[in-house]
Formats: C-alpha cells, structure tokens, sequence
C-alpha cells in the first residue's frame, strides 16, 4: 500500500506565500500562491483552490495538487480520449470522482456521447470548482450531463451492465481513494460496464511510484479480460509523467486497436491518433513495473 501523503508545506517569504507538495521526503514542487480562492475542510478532504503566479488557478485536495490551469489538458486528454477514441460507440460515459468536470468537457467532444454521468462524492469540489475554474468546470451544465454528489462504488453497485466507459479520475490511492485502485472495486466497475465496455484510470506516477503502479496492473489483470497501461506527461504532478490503466470486458485488446480521429475541427493540445498509438509504448523502466 502507499504510505499516507507526505506533509505538504506552505512558507511565507518576504511577503509571499510559496506552497510545496511534497513527492517524496526531500524533494517536492512549489507555486507561488498569490490568492486563496475558497479553502476548506469538507467532510472527505482538505479543499485549497488558489491562483498561482504562474500556472493559473490550481485545486489541491489533502495537499495534493489535483490540476493547474495550464497543464491540465495533458491528463484529462489523455485520460478521456484514449478510451473513448478506441470504443466502438461510447454513449453513455461514467465518470467517477473528478468534480472539477475536466474529464466531462472532454468527453463531450466525441459526437456518440449521449450522457455522461459525473458521480462525485465531494460536493464542495463540484461548487468550489463551478464558481472559480470556469475554463476547466464549464460543461457540468450542459444538458447531457448529470452530476450525482453520491459514493461511485454504491452507483456502480446499482448500475449493472450501465455504461460503455467507465473513467476513474481519483486522487491519489491513500485514504478513502484506496480502495478504487483493488481488485474488489475493479470488479465493481466491470459489472457496471457494457459487454465491450471499457475501464479507465489515473494510475500515478513512475518515478516515485512505481511499486504501486506494480501493483495496480496486477489488481487489473485479474478482473478485466484484457489490462494494459498507457503514459503521458503531467508537468505538475510527482516526477512529470504518469500512467494510465485500461481495462477492457470484452474480447478485444485496447493496446493495439487504432483511435477513431475526433471531429474535424476538434482541437485537442496533447492528445492526437498520434500521441495515442505512442502512448502505449512504455519505457523498459516502466514495463518492469507491470510485469
Ligand atoms: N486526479 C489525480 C491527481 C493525482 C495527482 N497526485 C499528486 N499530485 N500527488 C486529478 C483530478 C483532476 N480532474
């Protein structure tokens, strides 16, 4: 298991208040904080949203930094539209956790999706979220949404059979996130799919993680007929790069299978047929972990 989140710090210098998230015990990544937009402590997590001096407005969840402006599209691109450029006909799109909707105005870019459903435990992220990173929030409203302030493994429990793509944009798997990175939940989710449904997950970092991505393939690779990982950058999270799990119910593996293009006229920053097809290359580093 992965130990309890390392402390992150906050200092005051000369007048300016610096935040570091600590990756590992002597080495972390710090913003400038110029304002503190909304700060709680909810009933799940600490809540900080922030306007940073250089990566515009940020959502820390326990001391973690969950996104900055402007490095976001790196993880939610890649998280969102791997699965959903390689499903046959992704129509109804489960998202869990992930208040921010980062993952749902993504989603809404592929013309089948007709609903897609954002069940997130944390309401406050949601509102947080809403009324201080439109740029990332904007789509919570949009008619094919539904946001349900609900458990994702008691929705999924009632849901069988439900949904063509289940996408699981967690925090980090400490505390109450643990579990959705076990067998018991993958299994959960997997009922929850349609026949040739597809899971995906943020599944951490390699290179202060890798154990723990270790042990998330093996979890996998006893539910989903088929489990694979992919990677990609993420500037602002522990070690620059992350990995992501696919797990697939039916009979078809989602290494090898090419990307449908997204609308002409889509603009995507990280993310192309491109980039896809590379992403399941993954260093020898990295493929050691998994095995
Ligand atoms: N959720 C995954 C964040 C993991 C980052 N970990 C860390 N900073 N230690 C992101 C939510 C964005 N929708």
């Amino acid at each position: 298991m992965k130990k309890e989140p390392s402390a992150s710090l906050g200092v005051l210098h000369q007048g300016e208040f610096w935040f570091t998230e600590l990756h590992a015990p002597g080495t972390g990544i710090t913003f400038r904080v110029k304002r503190v937009l909304h700060w709680a402590r909810t009933p799940f997590q600490e809540l900080a949203l922030v306007e940073t001096e250089d990566m515009g407005r940020a959502l820390f969840l326990d001391g973690t930094v969950q996104f900055t402006e402007r490095d976001e599209f790196f993880y939610h691109e890649m998280l969102v539209h791997v699965p959903l450029s390689i499903h046959p006909r992704p129509r109804r799109v489960l998202i869990v956790g992930g208040g921010d909707g980062g993952c749902v105005r993504e989603a809404l870019l592929h013309p089948g999706v007709e609903e897609v459903t954002l069940v997130e435990i944390d309401g406050e992220v949601v509102e947080a979220c809403r009324e201080h990173i439109p740029s990332v929030s904007s789509k919570l409203g949009d008619p094919r949404v539904r946001v349900l302030i609900q458990d994702g493994v008691r929705f999924m429990k009632d849901n069988r059979g439900s949904f063509d793509v289940i996408i699981v944009d967690s925090t980090d798997p400490v505390g109450m996130a643990s579990p959705l990175t076990q067998a018991p939940f993958f299994r959960t989710a997997m009922n929850a799919l349609t026949s040739e449904g597809l899971y995906v997950a943020q599944s951490q970092g390699p290179v202060f993680d890798g154990k723990e991505i270790g042990r998330i393939a093996r979890a996998a690779r006893k539910v989903f007929r088929h489990a694979a990982h992919f990677m990609g950058p993420t500037p602002t999270y522990p070690g620059g790069h992350w990995t992501y799990l696919i797990g697939a119910r039916g009979a078809k593996h989602p290494a090898g299978l090419k990307p449908r293009p997204l609308p002409r006229g889509t603009k995507t920053r990280y993310y192309s047929p491109e980039i896809h097809t590379a992403a399941f290359v993954l260093p020898p580093f990295v493929r050691d972990f998994i095995r």
